[in-house]
């Protein structure tokens, strides 16, 4: 995860003291503004007034950053009502600053400055944000996301079988794990049933009217609606379509693994449950979003008796500490010739967690803005997962130090998908038989056959499983933006049954809002680039490992102490966003794309998808048929008269859900 920080309250310099006093009597900044084209913008082109302009922004905007950075960093590491408090009060001053940035940087016309930092600069201020919206609408909208969050944050469901009928406490940590844990599909359609019935209704009027003054933000600044904008912070007018190819790629791969997986699930739970040749119901598969399936391994794991890859164990045996976890991801780096964490990551990264005080243990990494302050928060525990993790966050640090030298709006991802792919392709080779076996962590034969596919296979569990949904999401939230807020749900698990193959265990209506159970639609947080990043990683991936002059199968190559894997990894993280992605592209492939591909992941999964070719030779369909019980599953269930549809009723009996639809 990454966390790009935000605060302390300090002094504003004299312009940004006259614009904060300005808006908060309530004025307006009054430009002149008008509509050229396509996106807003207005008429000075006045070069010395537009540097001058961005030079103050840039001072302000770091001091903003660290002063709202510390303050969640605060809230995150002692989660008191006190800290909360400041926490929301800095990031409202942030909004603040957000509108007035806007409201400045479109009195500039920047498409006829004639310098292309400066006119970047500010296409990025006048795009991305709601700044256009008149104060009333800037604050509703924030209001509504920050209630949609709140509704998310405070869900609690009822478990299964309770006997204490007020006892309904059940959080999202407790859903995430009896959904992983559980195998009682009746348990797990119940929790799931929860999980969706109590997050969406609630919270579905908020979100038609945040839909509507979103794209109301957005069609001022000169865009069709907001799905548009989400899009062109990608800076690529073909992005959806090859984003859509990408994904074509891919699917023959997901298919083999689908239809993998559900035979042994329907070994698992019979015929009552799945369908041998239909999709999927969502909670069997070990998560309440099927957006992963790793926690259904053993349900699905082809050789039991193979060498599992996990060195925790052994990590345990040979006396590790989190210290030392921190300590060899740091080696990791400097055996490429990156660079040593500084002084001040030691000095105040939370490296364990704290007993004396309630913290928020997601690991992130943190950037402070001022080119000295750098944290990791992890709660790390002695195990594998944690050795992976800490090199993941600390990967994010290492591209913080990279583009430390850039102008504050270039110090961040070539494109919202390169911190996350980059730091997971440094996963890929951290985790990995051959990086394990070279630390002394993994002691068995790293050529088997058996433990190479079950390897893969789990990997494919978590990468493979997830690039579906991954894809979806932000389809579904621009085809609601595009669309209008009619038939929202059935428009959701449309897309699902289509990419991913899976319907809902029970069935659904447009009273459900099923994609707001997923935090990142409350929450206002875009989706796509999870799908940009699992493909970027497996690229960087490849390309570092050409660089290291690896031979042999991709997924058992390791980076470690190639100074030249190093020194590509230096060079494009260096750039920031200061280059356009796609440039950053050729560099790192040494000219042969500028394009996001699926072909590194494909071949990174060749071995296993020559495999499940061979298991899948007798199934008459590799994916999935879907029929007119599906569909019935997301059509209005009540009708007019509020009695059951008979049809579905008959399948519901057969499934045994039908004690878990009408509430036992
Ligand atoms: O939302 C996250 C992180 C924050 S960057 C917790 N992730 C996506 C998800 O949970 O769906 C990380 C993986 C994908
Ligand atoms: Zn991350």
């Amino acid at each position: 995860m990454v966390k790009l920080g935000f605060v302390e309250n300090c002094a504003l310099s004299y312009f940004w003291q006259v614009v904060l006093v300005f808006l908060y009597k309530g004025g307006d900044v009054g430009a002149e503004v008008v509509v050229d084209e396509r996106l807003v913008q207005g008429t000075n082109v006045n070069l010395g007034e537009a540097l001058q302009f961005l030079r103050e922004f840039d001072i302000e905007a770091s001091r903003m950053c660290f002063s709202v950075g510390t303050s969640q960093w605060t809230y995150a590491t002692n989660m008191t009502d006190f800290n909360r408090r400041r926490m929301v009060e800095e990031q409202t001053l942030k909004a603040k600053f957000d509108k007035l940035t806007w409201n400045r940087a479109i009195t500039f016309d920047w498409t006829r400055i004639p310098d292309m930092m400066v006119k970047r600069h500010l296409k990025f201020l006048v795009t991305g944000n709601r700044g256009s919206l008149p104060d009333e609408k800037y604050n509703e909208i924030y209001h509504l996301v920050s209630e949609m969050k709140d509704i998310y944050i405070h869900t609690r469901i009822c478990p299964y079988d309770n006997f204490d009928k007020n006892y309904c406490e059940l959080d999202l940590e407790d859903v995430t794990k009896i959904m992983g844990e559980s195998r009682n599909p009746l348990e797990l359609a119940h929790i799931w049933k929860e999980w969706h019935d109590k997050t969406g209704p609630p919270m579905k009027n908020k979100f038609m009217r945040y839909v509507e003054i979103a794209n109301q933000a957005s069609r001022i600044n000169g865009f069709e609606d907001a799905g548009e904008e989400m899009r062109y912070v990608y800076e690529d007018s073909n992005f959806e379509n090859d984003i859509s190819e990408s994904f074509q790629r891919l699917q023959p791969l997901y298919k083999e693994l689908f239809t993998y997986v559900r035979r042994k699930l329907l070994n698992k739970y019979g015929p009552t449950v799945i369908r041998p040749e239909g999709p999927l119901p969502a909670h069997i598969l070990g998560n309440v979003w099927a957006q992963e399936w790793s926690k259904i391994e053993d349900i699905v794991t082809p050789y039991p008796s193979a060498t599992k890859i996990d060195v925790t164990e052994e990590m345990r045996r040979q006396g590790f500490t989190p210290l030392r976890i921190f300590q060899m991801s740091e080696e990791f780096f400097t055996s490429l010739g990156l660079k040593s964490m500084p002084h001040e990551f030691w000095r105040h990264s939370i490296i364990e967690k704290p007993v004396d005080r309630k913290v928020q243990c997601t690991a992130s990494a943190w950037d402070f803005c001022n080119r000295m302050d750098y944290r990791i928060k992890q709660c790390t525990e002695v195990k594998m997962e944690d050795l992976i993790t800490t090199h993941h966050e600390m990967t994010h640090i290492q591209y913080y130090l990279y583009y430390a030298g850039q102008p504050y709006l270039y110090r961040n991802g070539a494109n919202p998908g390169f911190h996350e792919g980059i730091a997971n392709a440094i996963s890929l080779s951290v985790y990995n038989p051959t990086h394990l076996h070279l630390v002394g962590l993994f002691n068995n034969d790293t050529s088997n056959y058996e433990t190479n596919i079950r390897f893969l296979l789990e990997m494919a569990l978590k990468k493979v499983a997830y690039a579906p949904f991954a894809y979806l999401v932000d389809l579904w939230r621009y085809e609601i933006f595009r669309n209008g807020v009619s038939n929202m749900n059935s428009d959701w698990w449309q897309l699902r049954i289509k990419f991913q193959g899976i319907v809902p265990p029970v069935p659904r209506s447009e009273k459900h809002l099923d994609a707001a159970a997923k935090r990142h639609i409350p929450a206002d947080l875009p989706y796509m680039k999870y799908y940009v990043a699992l493909l970027l990683e497996f690229q960087i991936f490849e390309a570092l490992c050409n660089a290291a002059g690896h031979t042999g199968p991709l997924h058992s190559c390791d980076i470690y102490r190639s100074r030249e894997a190093g020194r590509i990894l230096s060079e494009i993280m260096s750039f920031g966003k200061s280059k356009h992605w796609k440039d950053i592209m050729k560099i790192l492939t040494r000219g042969k794309t500028d394009k996001i591909l699926a072909d590194s992941m494909m071949k990174y999964f060749q071995p296993l998808y020559i495999w499940l070719k061979v298991q899948n030779a007798h199934e008459n369909i590799v994916g999935w048929m879907t029929n007119q019980e599906d569909a019935a599953l997301f059509q209005p269930l009540v009708s007019a008269d509020n009695s059951l549809k008979s049809s579905s009723i008959k399948n519901l009996y057969l499934i045994g859900l039908l004690p878990i639809l009408i509430g036992k």
